[in-house]
């Protein structure tokens, strides 16, 4: 019949067609770019498909490679990479290296362009998230890879956008601290904080004290065996974190938060605690100043979940004198121009004493070439010019951060703690600051956060994943998952292109992905998955 013949002509028709796409826009880009500018045809990634370079230096290969190594478990297509002209371009322009790139992509080409390789790596993370979820898979998928034609432009709103990894609570391996780069990296992070002490545990291999990891690595909260990177892994975790464009900032958490070290070494411990003027119950009146030279007893290895009851003596030289060992030999296996020193937290520590001890430790850090970054407290004491304080609880400190001419790093525990559950019934987390749902995470303004700091006193946003409940990359994936996504899109994309309805569909496309990269994330209620 007539019908018959219709309904045949009609699919036969639209099965000659190319394969339609989902427009740019709604392909599911997190961070939202700053522009996004869709036309109407498409592209398909075929078969022959090959990557083309254009400019010069070793960074163009290496993210060249990372294309090629990005689209080919997938298509299962060869993608090999040249100076020849090609289906995917990537060009390095000329200008003063900046974060900012270009996708172009049109019916026959899709071209990359950035005046460096981070903005070209950013650029190739943009046009992953346009093509369809299934480029997520590890071995060969059959489907057509057609994506949307139109331009994207972007760049990012705050120059440090970071997370951090507490694995002084709990010690994370290695192999999970790469994945979680793998995700940082997708979603345009740029620095990786790592706490590397704290009362629990000493995670890094420092040759000229070797008990910080011999005994104050041995255990982790719980009373389970802990562990330590050597410096070896740590310069690999470096490397893989460098080779995505994210720099590794290490912490030290002191003057408080040090237990683990006072377990190791006696002599780091502050000992006799005369107090001011009474000396009336020494020994017949007469003070046996002896004492004070005294080494104390180390500390009992800890593993508990408690604050704040630790502190170095921060009148004995010998802790100066540790403490410039252990930077000296971060600062040679740390690239990055930060050393972060905690600061936090120090509720055992005289406040003058807290004061004299973090502007030496500063100028210990500068001394090796480096920035000191710490939790805001440290604004208290006079800051080193270039000192960051990272602001996670108190605005006054931020302030004082601010009037001393320095910038702060936004991480308000009320939004950004990875650590804090999303309500009373998440199976892990804490919740001393707040619930933390998704929309809580992504609806928030670094701008105007903190009474009377402004765009231009911050450098940027990280979010923290303490690890007090957190003992696996299982733990990790189901609280950091979906936030940290959020948080990517709070640090780099603009208020004005943010929106929380936008991101919560956006969010949906992303948990597909997740879903193929095998990723446990909390299935936000909020969300439609
Ligand atoms: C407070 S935030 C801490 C950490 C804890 C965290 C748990 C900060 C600078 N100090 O020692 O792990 O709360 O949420």
């Amino acid at each position: 019949s007539l019908w018959t013949f219709a309904v045949v002509a009609a699919l036969s028709i639209s099965s000659c067609q190319t394969p339609s796409a989902v427009p740019l826009d709604e392909a599911g880009i997190i961070p939202i770019p700053s522009s996004i500018a869709p036309t109407s045809g498409t592209f398909e990634l075929e078969p022959s498909a090959s990557i083309q370079l254009i400019g010069s230096g070793e960074d163009l290969s290496r993210v060249g490679a990372f294309l090629a190594d990005r689209l080919r478990p997938a298509t299962g297509f060869e993608i090999p990479v040249s100076t020849e002209s090609g289906d995917l371009v990537l060009e390095l322009t000329s200008g003063a290296a900046s974060e900012k790139y270009t996708v172009d992509i049109s019916s026959d080409q899709v071209k990359i362009s950035s005046t460096s390789a981070a903005g070209l790596y950013y650029g190739i993370q943009t046009l992953v998230k346009a093509m369809p979820v299934a480029i997520e898979n590890t071995s060969k998928v059959d489907t057509d890879w057609v994506i949307g034609t139109g331009i994207i432009e972007d760049q990012p709103e705050f120059a440090y956008r970071g997370s951090m990894l507490d694995v002084a609570r709990h010690f994370i391996s290695v192999e999970d601290v790469k994945h979680y780069i793998d995700q940082m990296g997708s979603l345009k992070f740029n620095f990786l904080h790592l706490h590397l002490s704290d009362d629990q545990g000493w995670r890094i291999e420092i040759k000229s004290w070797p008990k910080l990891t011999e005994i104050g690595g041995k255990t982790e909260v719980g009373g389970t065996e802990g562990g330590f990177f050597s410096q070896e892994d740590y310069v690999e975790i470096v490397k893989y974190a460098s080779d995505r464009f994210i720099t590794v900032v290490p912490e030290i958490d002191m003057p408080g938060h040090t237990n683990a070290a006072l377990a190791s070494y006696a002599e780091l411990n502050p000992g006799v605690n005369l107090p001011d003027g009474d000396f009336s119950t020494m020994s017949e009146g007469k003070i046996d100043f002896d004492i004070l030279d005294k080494n104390p007893e180390p500390a009992e290895l800890y593993t508990g979940i408690e604050v704040g009851f630790s502190t170095f003596a921060t009148n004995k030289e010998i802790t100066y004198t540790f403490v410039e060992d252990v930077i000296k030999e971060l600062v040679e296996l740390t690239p990055g121009p930060y050393i972060h020193i905690g600061g936090d937290e120090s509720h055992v520590t005289e406040k003058d004493d807290y004061i004299y001890f973090v502007e030496r430790v500063q100028e210990i850090v500068t001394k090796y070439g480096k920035k000191s970054i710490g939790w805001d407290e440290i604004a208290t004491a006079k800051l080193a010019p270039g000192s960051v304080a990272q602001f996670w609880a108190l605005e006054e400190n931020a302030i004082l951060a601010k009037e001393q001419g320095n910038q702060i790093l936004m991480s308000p525990a009320k939004r950004a703690y990875l650590d804090m559950q999303y309500d009373s019934t998440s199976r892990l987390g804490l919740h001393w600051a707040a619930y933390i749902e998704l929309d809580d995470s992504y609806n928030w303004d670094p701008s105007t956060y903190a009474d009377g700091i402004n765009k231009t006193d911050i450098l940027g946003v990280e979010a923290p994943l303490w690890t007090e409940t957190i003992a696996n990359r299982s733990d990790i994936e189901y609280m950091a998952f979906p936030r940290l996504a959020a948080l990517a899109e709070v640090a780099w994309s603009s208020k004005e292109r943010r929106s929380w309805d936008d991101f919560s569909k956006r969010i949906a496309i992303q948990g597909k992905r997740w879903d193929i990269n095998g990723i446990e994330f909390y299935r936000s209620p909020k969300v439609l998955w």
